[in-house]
């Protein structure tokens, strides 16, 4: 139960102020008369109990911030299981509400530490056009620098179907003098991926899914498969514009291929990160990198809790 206590010039006006505030939602605790020197005046406090819904469903602060939340992209299961769990001296204070949600949303974000010795081997998928391309051939350029035989990043391409999608690859590895392999069916990739156990670093292009497309889909979960042992980190890239609604039939999608970590690209093209922050709490998945621009090979920077926060922050 939650206790709130109530001042006003009578007993009848601090009751009229818990009925406009609670309806007959409280229960009278206690009642008393307070006398003020300084003023020479008296007043009378009242203390009302009542269950702590039934307090968050009277209370106009939490109204108004969840409002303000909600407008963002949260969604209600997420705010309330938030406001649930804050104390009733947060619940009073606009400030200290807003600052304690976006904590307790800085927590239950995930980040994947990057790591290029366990997770050697990386594919990317996702919806057409958001990026995977350019953002690999951002990704080889980082790794090279990280690596001590620059040589041993290989590019495999299994966009057998985009027309142009092997000459995109192609010309990436060229300007960064690597090894690009384009693949048309399973068992070229079968030997090809056999052929380089020795590269430090192999990165995977494939050809962008619509949601809706299973064929597609299918022939991905295919290749996915010629790796018996597992090792190969999904990557779902997802541009940072999508529409709730697409995000919706984007996971119920990709989610087949096992989804290991989140990039988020187009990170420059929004300022509403509302519905993604929502995505990746309500799934509990962790963003790997943010792309922020079409500039190769420097717009893509290692995801951080702050940098999306406060993209969201600028919003509220
Ligand atoms: N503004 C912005 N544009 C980007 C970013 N990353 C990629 N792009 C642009 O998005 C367009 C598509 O990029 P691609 O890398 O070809 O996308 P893709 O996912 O490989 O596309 P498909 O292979 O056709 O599915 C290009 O014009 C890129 O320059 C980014 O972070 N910000
Ligand atoms: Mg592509």
């Amino acid at each position: 139960m939650i206790r709130v206590t109530l001042v006003a010039s009578t007993p009848q006006e601090a009751y009229k102020l818990a009925y406009q505030r609670y309806s007959n939602n409280f229960k009278l605790v206690s009642a008393k008369q307070i006398y003020n020197q300084k003023k020479g005046e008296i007043s009378c406090e009242i203390v009302v109990a009542m269950s702590k819904k039934k307090f968050l469903d009277s209370n106009t602060l939490v109204e108004e911030i969840q409002t303000l939340f909600l407008d963002k992209g949260l969604s209600q299961e997420a705010f309330d299981t938030i406001v649930a769990s804050l104390d009733i001296a947060t619940l009073r204070d606009k400030e200290l509400l807003v600052s304690q949600i976006l904590q307790k949303i800085d927590s239950s974000l995930c980040i994947r530490d990057e790591n290029i010795i366990d997770t050697r081997v990386k594919i990317f998928v996702g919806p057409t056009g958001v990026g995977k391309t350019t953002t690999i051939a951002k990704l080889a350029s980082r790794y090279k620098s990280m690596i001590e035989d620059e040589k041993s990043i290989a590019l495999i391409n299994l966009d057998s179907f985009k027309v142009g999608a092997f000459e995109q690859l192609a010309h990436f590895a060229k300007l960064l003098n690597l090894q690009h392999f384009p693949i048309n069916n399973l068992e070229e990739f079968e030997k090809v991926y056999n052929s380089l156990e020795n590269y430090d670093i192999i990165l995977i292009d494939t050809t962008g899914i619509s949601p809706f497309d299973t064929q597609k889909l299918i022939k991905t979960v295919e290749y996915l498969g010629v790796d018996k042992s597992k090792n190969i980190e999904v990557n779902l890239v997802i541009a940072t514009t999508v529409k709730y609604e697409d995000l919706q039939a984007i996971h119920k999608t990709f989610s087949f291929l096992n989804i290991d970590t989140i990039i988020l690209s187009k990170f420059d093209e929004t300022r509403h990160v509302g519905t993604i922050i929502n995505y990746l709490l309500t799934h509990s998945l962790a963003l790997s990198y943010f792309t922020i621009g079409q500039n190769f090979p420097e717009d893509i920077i290692v995801a951080n809790k702050e940098y999306l926060l406060e993209k969201f922050i600028g919003e509220l």
